[in-house]
């Protein structure tokens, strides 16, 4: 088994379909990963023992999920030399703004970095540029990525070009 570079965490198994995302990326990029429920609240001891330990056993980036009270990211951020993205889960009382608030506003000295509500998937791009800032291969792979959205967004607008906006909108079913 290759050793995890990559460290995918969340508060409850109820923020894995959000985290699920950081996952997808780390596959795509064929980036060794692991995940693991860690709670701030419910599992203080484990949380501490996973950040504590986390650079020795090779983790290089931690993402960190968490929703309402979501203490998580910022205090595993305390707890380890390692960068932490965190990722606001979408809550059903205060639609994640709460998650968002808990995890943008740390203190100075001990940085998270916040990515929008729910994006996980940008969580696990933004772990894959930190690691390839080391890994020459991993850079040329995210300029492929980067190439890859370009030339998305120039087939749409060929398409929408070819057809004119009403049958582009009629085909988004609008
Ligand atoms: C947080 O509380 C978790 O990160 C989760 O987003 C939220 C709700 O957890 P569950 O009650 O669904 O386990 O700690």
């Amino acid at each position: 088994m290759t050793q995890p570079q990559i460290g995918i965490i969340m508060g409850s198994d109820s923020d894995l379909p959000t985290m699920q995302a950081a996952i997808e990326v780390c596959e795509q990029f064929n980036i060794p990963w692991e995940v693991a429920i860690v709670s701030a609240h419910r599992t203080p001891n484990r949380m501490v023992e996973y950040a504590q330990t986390a650079h020795k056993r090779g983790i290089k980036v931690i993402i960190a999920g968490a929703g309402g009270a979501a203490h998580l990211p910022g205090m595993v951020a305390s707890l380890t030399p390692l960068p932490v993205v965190g990722v606001p889960v979408t809550t059903r009382q205060l639609q994640g703004v709460d998650s968002l608030y808990s995890i943008v506003q740390m203190p100075a000295g001990i940085p998270v970095a916040t990515v929008a509500i729910g994006n996980a998937k940008n969580a696990g791009l933004l772990a894959i540029q930190i690691l390839a800032t080391g890994q020459p291969e991993l850079l040329d792979r995210v300029q492929q990525y980067r190439q890859s959205l370009n030339d998305s967004v120039m087939e749409k607008q060929k398409r929408l070009d070819e057809i004119g906006y009403q049958k582009y909108l009629q085909n988004m079913g609008q």
